[in-house]
C-alpha cells in the first residue's frame, strides 16, 4: 500500500482551479488523520487484526456467541480441529455456505465451545451439504460433500490432515482403471456394462448418510435414487473387501432398494414398508399411498441419517423431508448384511415430544 507522507499532505497546491481529486482543506485535514492512523511501514496483506467481542444480552439472557453470524440451516460435524485428541465442533450452514469452528475446550464428560473462526480458512469451498468423518481413522476428520460444480450433483472427498496443529484438506482422488473421461474428483462406480462407470448422482436437496452400514469397518452411502425415486441406494465400499482395510474408497452400487421400503413423500413421514426379506416395497405397496404425482417418481430434499438405536450391529434410519415438519425412524429387522426396516416411528422421537424438528435441523430444537 502506498501512503503519502504526512506533512506532505498539509502542504498547499498552487493551482487556480483545484486539480481532479482535490480534496479541499478539510479534504487534507481528514486525509491526513487517516493517514496517521494507518500503518507506515507494514504492507496492508501482514495486518493481523484481534478480534473483539462485546456482552450481548437479549431477553434477560447474555448470548454465548454474539458475533458468530447466527444459523439458518446449519449442519454439525464433529472434527478434531487443533490435533489435541479432543473432538470440537464444525458447523456448515447451507444457507449461505458458511462454516463455523469452535474449539471444545471443556472436561471429558462436559463440552464447552469457543468460537475460533480461524479454523474455517482451512476449509476449501463447499455447497449444499458437509459432512465430515474419518473414513481412513487417521484422526484427521475427512470431509464428503457436493462438488461445487454447477452443472452435476456430484460427490467430492477432501482428505483432512495436520499442518501447524491445525486441521486442513486436499481433494482426494479416486482411481478409475480404464476409464479415461472420469474426474477422478468425483465418485462414480462401476456401470452393469463392462468398463463402464456412472457417476453416483446425488440431488443437492439432499443429504446423504455417510456410514459403515455393513459394518466391517469401511464407510458406505446411502442415499435416494438420484432419478428422483423413493428407493434407497446403497453405495457399499470394497476397501476392506479388496484388502485395503478403510484406506481406499471403492464403491459399487449393487443394492438399489437397502431396508426394501419406499418413501413416497405423500403421507407425512410415512413409509411403505416390505411384508418380508424377499420383497422390495413399492409406491402401491398400501392403499391411498399411490403418486399421483407421475409414476415412482417422488421429489428430492431428503436427508438421510443412521445410527444404531438398538444396539444390535445393524442400522436404523432417520429421514428428514422438505415437505413436512417431522422425522422418521425406522428400525432394522434384518442384518448389517441385508437391512430390512420393519417398523416405522413416524413423530420420531415420539417418546420426547418437547422438540419439534425440521428439515435439515435434525435433533435442534425450534427456538422459542
Ligand atoms: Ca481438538
Ligand atoms: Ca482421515
Ligand atoms: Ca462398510
Ligand atoms: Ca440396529
Amino acid at each position: 500500500m502506498h501512503v503519502r507522507p504526512f506533512f506532505s499532505l498539509l502542504t498547499p497546491h498552487r493551482h487556480t482551479r483545484p486539480p481532479r481529486g482535490y480534496a479541499g482543506p478539510l479534504g487534507y485535514f481528514l486525509l491526513a488523520i487517516l493517514n496517521a492512523l494507518a500503518p507506515v511501514a507494514a504492507p496492508a496483506q501482514t495486518q493481523m487484526f484481534q478480534r473483539l467481542s462485546y456482552p450481548v444480552v437479549q431477553n434477560g439472557k447474555t448470548l454465548e456467541y454474539p458475533f458468530a453470524g447466527g444459523l439458518n440451516a446449519p449442519q454439525f460435524s464433529d472434527a478434531d480441529l487443533n490435533n489435541d485428541q479432543i473432538p470440537d465442533l464444525v458447523i456448515f450452514d447451507r444457507a449461505g455456505d458458511v462454516i463455523l469452528t469452535f474449539l471444545n475446550e471443556g472436561t471429558p464428560k462436559e463440552s464447552s465451545y469457543r468460537f475460533a473462526p480461524e479454523y474455517a480458512c482451512n476449509f476449501p469451498p463447499l455447497t449444499d451439504y458437509m459432512l465430515l468423518r474419518d473414513y481412513n481413522n487417521d484422526g484427521a476428520a475427512d470431509i464428503f460433500c457436493a462438488s461445487l460444480d454447477l452443472s452435476t450433483q456430484e460427490v467430492q472427498v477432501f482428505k483432512g490432515y495436520y499442518e501447524n496443529q491445525a486441521l486442513n484438506f486436499s481433494p482426494f482422488l479416486f482411481t478409475y482403471p480404464g476409464c479415461s473421461s472420469c474426474d477422478r474428483r468425483w465418485l462414480y462406480y462401476p456401470s452393469a456394462i463392462p468398463g463402464f462407470w456412472n457417476n453416483l448422482f446425488i440431488a443437492d436437496t439432499d443429504i446423504p448418510a455417510v456410514d459403515d452400514i455393513d459394518g466391517d469397518g469401511d464407510l458406505d452411502i446411502l442415499t435416494f435414487d438420484g432419478a428422483a425415486g423413493g428407493h434407497m441406494w446403497y453405495a457399499k465400499n470394497m476397501s476392506v473387501e479388496r484388502g485395503f482395510g478403510p484406506d481406499s474408497l471403492q464403491f459399487v452400487v449393487n443394492d438399489r432398494c437397502w431396508g426394501l421400503f419406499y418413501e413416497s413423500g405423500l403421507v407425512a413421514c410415512e413409509n411403505n414398508l416390505s411384508p418380508g426379506l424377499d420383497s422390495c416395497a413399492s409406491p402401491f405397496s398400501s392403499p391411498g399411498s399411490a403418486d399421483d404425482r407421475g409414476g415412482n417418481k417422488r421429489h428430492p430434499g431428503s436427508t438421510v441419517m443412521t445410527y444404531d438405536q438398538d444396539g444390535d450391529g445393524d442400522k436404523e434410519v432417520v429421514l428428514g423431508d422438505i415437505s413436512f415438519n417431522c422425522l422418521n425412524m425406522m428400525t432394522n429387522g434384518g442384518a448389517p448384511a441385508l437391512a430390512w426396516m420393519t417398523a416405522q416411528d413416524v413423530a420420531f422421537p415420539s417418546y420426547d415430544t418437547r422438540g419439534h424438528h425440521y428439515f435439515s435441523r435434525r435433533f435442534l430444537p425450534r427456538p422459542e
